[in-house]
């Protein structure tokens, strides 16, 4: 794949990471920015001091002793030294996306780093599904970045106000879009997010049209897409990678495989932002550590009540708010497992130099 840089700003660099480097830095390191993730591989893209792109493949690269969030993943700016493209630092992130890893393993996952806008996509069929798109939202306001709630095959559906309407009440001011992935007319609408040097990251279940949008985005069918079963509405993960694409206007596009599983954490804040209704009711219940349940006073269930409160929206809120809790905690509880089993080791080897009489 090739790349049209000509500055830094055309990448996506703004004086937030430039803050981070010291007065001489730019002379002697290469700002990069990790455009893929590879088993063995990141795919990095930057300026040499004497402004020639950067295009090159560097090992996969983590902070030593750090936690798992200080991997290089997709988004992500490092400092290259020109000679030997050997990473010196991993400048701190604008926005990440995190979610903890599907299976029974406790791991973190990092999805991508740096992004400006999320694009949310579903499609209006069996695929839509408010409390997945929930849960996207909380990630996204977590994170900081603007969501957008894209909803796909519009064509396909006889009744796409009523699509529209569900999705704007799932977290109060959303934006929604709708339209036809494939019609070039319609995804002009998404032109005022694509401008130069913006980041915007497609996240989706797969066969919802991520690789679709991409592609009418860019003009062309460069990037492989799939029909899906008719039955089940289910794609079969065409994307595998999570990739960079360059739009002509600058902006830059982040395809993702579809999700079967977003697991929460870490976003306690997100979510309380999508659900800023019920919190904002929660300040008027009677007691401050009201659980809505059977306390007196309780403004929550009085919303219930009244009909203003979907009790189905309250326990969504519950369960996202538990799962979070859960998750947030065993991944804590594994860094500390970790960190006293690197300590153990290093103690060891450190008991055994003082045997052999030191360095
Ligand atoms: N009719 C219609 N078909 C669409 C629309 N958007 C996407 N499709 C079709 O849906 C199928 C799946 O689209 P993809 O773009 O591959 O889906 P994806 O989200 O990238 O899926 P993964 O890569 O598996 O995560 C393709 O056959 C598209 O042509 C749309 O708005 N209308
Ligand atoms: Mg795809
Ligand atoms: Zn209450």
């Amino acid at each position: 794949m090739t790349f049209q840089i000509s500055d830094l700003a055309q990448l996506g660099w703004n004086s937030f990471f430039l803050s981070q480097l010291d007065t001489d830095d730019l002379e002697t390191v290469i700002p990069a920015r990790v455009m893929s993730v590879h088993r063995n591989r990141l795919d990095v893209i930057g300026l040499m001091p004497d402004q020639t792109p950067l295009d090159d493949a560097i090992p996969p690269y983590s902070v030593s002793d750090g936690p798992e969030d200080m991997t290089a993943t997709v988004g992500d700016w490092l400092l290259l030294d020109p000679e030997t493209l050997r990473v010196e630092r991993l400048l701190e992130r604008q926005s990440l996306f995190k979610r903890r890893a599907p299976g029974t393993g406790r791991k973190l996952q990092l999805i991508a780093a740096n992004v400006d806008t999320l694009f949310i996509v579903s499609s209006c069929n069996q695929d839509f599904n408010v409390p997945r798109l929930e849960r996207y939202l909380a990630l996204g306001r977590d994170a900081g970045v603007t969501p957008v709630i894209i909803l796909t095959k519009a064509d396909l559906t006889d009744d796409p106000h009523d699509y529209v309407q569900q999705a704007s009440r799932i977290m109060p001011g959303v934006m929604v879009e709708i339209l036809d992935a494939r019609d070039p007319e319609q995804i002009t609408r998404l032109h005022p997010w694509c401008t130069k040097g913006q980041t915007i990251a497609f996240v989706g279940s797969s066969g919802v049209g991520k690789s679709t949008l991409i592609n009418t985005l860019m003009g062309n069918d460069l990037i492989a897409t799939a029909g899906i079963r008719e039955d089940d509405a289910k794609g079969r993960h065409t994307t595998t990678g999570r990739q960079f694409h360059q739009l002509p206007s600058g902006a830059w596009l982040l395809d993702t495989p579809g999700m079967r599983e977003l697991q929460l954490t870490d976003v306690q804040e997100g979510i309380d932002a999508v659900f800023a209704d019920i919190v904002e009711l929660a300040e008027d219940c009677r007691f401050g550590d009201c659980r809505h349940e059977t306390e007196p006073g309780c403004a929550v269930n009085a919303a219930i009540d009244n009909g203003t409160l979907d009790p189905k929206r309250l326990h969504r809120w519950r369960k996202l708010a538990l799962e979070d809790m859960h998750n947030t905690q065993t991944i804590a509880e594994r860094r500390t497992r970790e960190k006293a089993f690197g300590k153990m080791i290093k103690n060891t080897v450190a008991y055994k130099k003082n045997l052999r009489g030191g360095d």
